[in-house]
């Protein structure tokens, strides 16, 4: 595998009968004629190259029939030829079909047969076109194809945390691939591979500068910077993928038009309104605004004694007339807490701020709310935002990008968490009200809703850093299109596509990776705490690194016990903004899940889980195992040498000793640490020190 492709391969077909059929069908592929639009010509240049690499043969592209026996036909259902091919009856049902869904068919015909890809856009289209791309990577039978996909989400979306003097926060693959000393960057063709990788798991937006907006990026939305945003928006847009721009909510201000930020004011209003045109000029489709306000320092409507609602609908109001949207972050909380404090309780401060607002907010405006109430650690319950607020627009936000997960260092695949977060039911409207219908917009009927992720790409050669990391990409995206493929599925398809057939490796590299984050949190953080971590850079452990800090992040470990009492009959009262019966789970000792028992409760280190471990024989127990764990993941990584190329296997194994060297440090502080608090000693008698 080259790792730069990542999961478009492309690989020479060396089953030589798979490879013959394959040649037949693909060998000549119809297109619609006249002038071919961006995203058709997309299609065309990834057809060329899939099939190239893979069948080592020319394509070659007809407008219309052809009297080939066999065909793959690409176009719209009211098209001839695919009426034709699909007949009457079908080509009916399909209009029925949403603007990003797909069909692809194949038709048999005395002597030959059809392949008809079909869908009411152009980006239906290359998402077919990728679809088929994929079953031909994964080897599969073309002859009986029946599929009809629809994306769940209709936001699927990247958010990118990059500046622009080229560095990315909270990134761990190198620098950023948008920009380099304070320039849009001018390596295009890096750019257009990101797009085709993104579109062929159907991500359709991405919003490409950090949500903390600095001096520079203030003027991304100025005519100094745009023709340069609308390069970039043009080669995403050939993907079918609509480009954001964070803001700066002081903008105004800091561009130095006007003395004020105050969204009330109409001098203020109109400004947007100009800002919005001129940004209409140069890029016609532009998605919209993504928005930190009043959130870790960064300015907001609260300067000027105005509420998130004044502020969001201000800039929605500007969008408006183009059809841009405002994405709204909910990550506003107290950053300048006293640890004293015991009564702020950070985890309640999203549901807080918006909940009341609910129904305030204009129809283009949606709330993007993190997966946790805290922030993206190992182990989160659920927001309890999420449902909570029936007549405004909601997305997810998750973090691809490792931050607390092992910063790409470590190998911790993420679907599964994905997965119980998306799988959670909320009982927002009875049962059965999972995340996933709410962020999909189908429990309350939102206008605008869907599923943005941090990335976790840069400009190291295979993207992610970790090559393994990878597969959070693909599964992201995966996920997002469609929330219901198991964890399971999507591994095993990332992995064919990107190391090949091979079942021994399928199968070792899908038990590495599904296994990944409960290692992770084996070492790390015990039974749903947070933050024992470095500060700043969040790498390492460091129990009390944060214990008396400012950010509301603390654990409240002492000689007798730890966890956070969030309980309404004793603690901070967290428990309540969760719909019944979560609440009462979470509330109550005897319900609440192990994983999460020290999010909710304080209770002594002789405290028994579930399981029947107390909670300090739970924490060394999981911290031995987990290193035992990662030497596992290296005897099975150790086990494919010679399965694929040499240097992607030195690479993971380096990153997988670098780990081991690691959960060591982890183990050993983290044990040393409740021993040295507790005085209670390991049941087994291991080493602590
Ligand atoms: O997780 C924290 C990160 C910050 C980030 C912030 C946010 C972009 O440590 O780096 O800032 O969240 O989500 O706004």
């Amino acid at each position: 595998m080259n790792h730069y492709h990542c999961w478009l391969q492309y690989r020479p077909m060396t089953n030589q009968s798979l490879r013959q059929s394959y040649q037949q069908w693909l060998r000549c592929v119809s297109l619609p004629g006249g002038h071919p639009s961006p995203l058709l010509q997309s299609i065309r240049d990834e057809l060329n190259r899939g099939i190239g690499a893979m069948l080592q043969m020319p394509v070659d592209f007809v407008e219309g029939s052809s009297p080939q026996n066999y065909l793959t036909v690409i176009g719209k259902p009211n098209q001839p030829l695919v009426r034709e091919c699909l007949g009457p009856k079908l080509v009916e049902d399909l209009y029925q079909m949403k603007d990003e869904a797909y069909c692809i068919r194949t038709v048999a015909q005395a002597e030959g047969g059809r392949i008809v890809i079909t869908g009411h856009t152009d980006r239906a289209l290359l998402y077919g076109v990728f679809h088929l791309l994929r079953l031909m990577q994964m080897n599969e039978p073309l002859e009986q194809l029946d599929i009809r996909e629809t994306p769940r989400n209709p936001l699927r979306m990247l958010n990118h945390w990059d500046n622009m003097d080229g560095s990315v926060e909270r990134g761990y693959a190198g620098s950023s691939i948008f920009y380099e000393h304070g320039r849009i960057t001018t390596n295009e063709q890096r750019i257009r591979d990101y797009a085709r990788l993104l579109a062929s798991v159907g991500i359709n937006s991405i919003a490409i500068n950090n949500v903390n907006v600095h001096e520079t990026e203030t003027k991304l939305i100025t005519p100094a910077f745009l023709p340069d945003v609308a390069k970039i928006a043009g080669i995403f847009r050939s993907y079918g993928i609509q480009i954001f721009l964070s803001i700066n909510f002081a903008s105004p201000v800091e561009l130095g038009d006007l003395d004020t930020a105050d969204p009330l004011d109409s001098a203020v209003r109109q400004w947007w309104k100009e800002r919005a045109k001129d940004i209409y000029q140069y890029i016609p489709d532009f998605g919209g605004f993504l928005v930190k306000a009043d959130s870790e320092h960064r300015p907001g409507p609260f300067t000027y004694n105005r509420t998130h609602v004044d502020g969001a609908n201000m800039l929605a109001e500007a969008l408006h007339p183009f059809g841009g949207i405002v994405i709204w972050r909910c990550f506003v909380y107290n950053c300048m807490q006293d640890w004293r404090d015991r009564q702020t309780d950070r985890a309640k401060a999203a549901y807080d701020h918006f909940q009341p607002l609910d129904g305030k907010f204009l129809d283009n405006v949606i709330l993007q709310i993190k997966n946790g109430p805290m922030d993206f650690q190992v182990r989160e319950p659920v927001s309890p935002l999420f449902g909570a607020m029936e007549q405004t627009n909601q997305m997810m936000e998750f973090q691809i990008t490792q931050e607390y997960t092992g910063q790409q260092r470590h190998l911790c695949y993420l679907v599964p968490q994905w997965k119980e977060v998306l799988d959670f039911d909320t009982y927002a409207k009875g049962e059965g009200s999972t995340v996933k219908r709410i962020v999909d917009g189908s429990l309350y009927g939102f206008k605008h809703s869907g599923i943005a992720g941090v990335a976790n790409v840069g400009s190291d050669e295979n993207w992610t850093g970790h090559t393994l990391a990878q597969a959070n990409l693909y599964g992201f995206g995966r996920l997002t299109w469609n929330p219901d493929l198991s964890a399971e599925q999507i591994t095993e398809e990332w992995i064919r596509l990107t190391f090949g057939p091979d079942p021994q490796v399928i199968e070792t590299i899908a038990h590495m990776l599904l296994s990944s984050w409960r290692i992770y949190e084996n070492y790390t953080a015990p039974l749903g705490v947070g933050w024992m971590v470095n500060p700043g850079h969040h790498y390492g452990p460091n129990v009390d690194g944060y214990e008396y800090s400012r950010w509301g992040t603390y654990h409240y470990a002492d000689c007798f016990g730890i966890g956070v009492d969030r309980t309404m009959k004793t603690g901070t009262g967290y428990t309540a903004q969760y719909f019944s019966p979560n609440r009462e789970m979470y509330e109550s000792l005897d319900t609440c899940p192990d994983e999460y028992l020290l999010f909710f409760h304080h209770v002594p280190y002789t405290h028994r889980l579930k399981s029947g471990e107390t909670v300090i024989q739970h924490i060394y127990n999981t911290h031995f195992e987990g290193v035992e764990q990662v030497k596992g993941l290296i005897e099975k990584w150790k086990r494919l040498e010679g399965k694929f190329n040499q240097q992607t296997f030195d690479h993971v194994l380096s990153r997988l000793m670098e780990q081991l060297e690691h959960v060591k440090e982890w183990r050993d502080v983290i044990n040393t640490y409740f021993y040295r608090k507790s005085g209670i000693p390991d049941e087994k008698n291991r080493t602590i020190y």
